[in-house]
């Protein structure tokens, strides 16, 4: 058995698992790693500047011959820059996230690029559809990072529904059982962030990847609503600091304690200063292990759930 979708078949991957285009983590040895295993791997572009996403298309490049794809992060101020860049250069896919991708849209279907924009509600979805999106993936808000407002359980079919190009289901997903149940819900990929953290090939801090794995069920919250802009966080000093000024609709003060700490926590390593972007099943998460055991496990669980499936209908 293999789970082969419309989105094994667009991208050319053997498994239909993306893995999140997470910022200031998911760098060209994860990517390698998770396409070499028949996964999408996806750079996270986040703030890089252009010379430095360059260099890692043309590393994930030199280091697997499979498709790969970048993650663009559409509030980033450079962004036209980076898109530039990434159409002088060419890669299998780009994902985008935190904004409307339609602007690009054109350009990088012309060079051939599969767009996978990140939707968080329908509308937005049957628009990116209508100029041209290959897939829409779905992002609920138990997802790490940047989130919108509806659940992966309620907006997932509701995407299924409203459009005809395929879905990828994503927030929340970091076992066999995710991806199965996203398949009933209508989805024919599932991209997932969170569990690849703890990857050995990710280069993110060891101290943070500790930290997942030490994360329960109830440790992640969410941040900054009063920006605009909130983002799912694992509770720690800097996620308190933040809370209050979210209470006391600071945004101006809250954007300045924010910026940079990302970076400070991803890869420095300050769990308790820095922003540690994990998504609620980082409390499912609990070793590190190389991608491709990563990929095998998820693989074989969903086929293991997809199997037993008949055994719970009574004739
Ligand atoms: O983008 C993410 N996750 C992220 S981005 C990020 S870096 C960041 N830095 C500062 C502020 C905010 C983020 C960390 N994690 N996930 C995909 C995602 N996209 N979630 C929600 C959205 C989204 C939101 C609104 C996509 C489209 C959208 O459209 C609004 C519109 O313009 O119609």
């Amino acid at each position: 058995m293999a789970l082969r979708t419309r989105i094994t078949e667009l991208l050319g991957i053997e498994h239909p698992i993306i893995q999140g285009g997470m910022a200031w983590t998911a760098t060209w040895e994860l990517v390698a790693a998770v396409s070499a295993a028949g996964g999408l791997g996806v750079i996270g572009a986040g703030h890089m500047p252009t010379d430095n996403l360059r260099e890692q298309i043309r590393r994930a490049k030199a280091a697997t011959d499979r498709p790969f794809g970048v993650n663009l992060m559409l509030l980033t101020p450079h962004i036209d820059d980076l898109v530039q860049m990434v159409l002088d250069e060419g890669v299998h896919a780009v994902t985008t996230g935190a904004g409307n991708p339609g602007k690009y849209m054109a350009a990088l279907k012309a060079k051939g690029i599969k767009v996978l924009p990140i939707a968080p509600s329908t509308a937005l979805a049957k628009r990116l559809e209508s100029i041209g999106a290959d897939a829409i993936i779905g992002e609920g808000m138990e997802a790490g990072g940047h989130i919108g407002e509806l659940t992966t359980m309620v907006l997932t079919p509701q995407l299924a529904d409203a459009v005809s190009i395929p879905v990828i289901a994503a927030g929340g997903i970091a076992d066999g059982r995710g991806i199965a149940a996203a398949f009933a819900l209508g989805a024919e990929g599932v991209q997932i962030g969170t569990r690849f953290l703890c990857a050995e090939e990710c280069t993110i801090h060891p101290d943070v990847k500790a930290r997942v794995i030490r994360a329960r069920d109830r440790d992640t919250v969410v941040t900054g609503y009063s920006t605009g802009h909130p983002v799912r966080v694992l509770k720690n000093k800097l996620s308190r600091q933040l809370e209050v000024l979210d209470h006391a609709n600071q945004p101006e003060e809250l954007e300045r304690l924010g910026a940079g700490k990302l970076a400070l926590a991803m890869r420095e390593g300050d769990c308790e200063m820095g922003s540690i972007m994990a998504g609620q099943c980082a409390a499912m998460v609990d070793r590190v292990q190389p991608a491709a055991e990563i990929i095998r496990e998820l693989v074989e669980g969903a086929e293991a759930v997809m199997r037993s499936m008949p055994s719970k209908v009574a004739e």
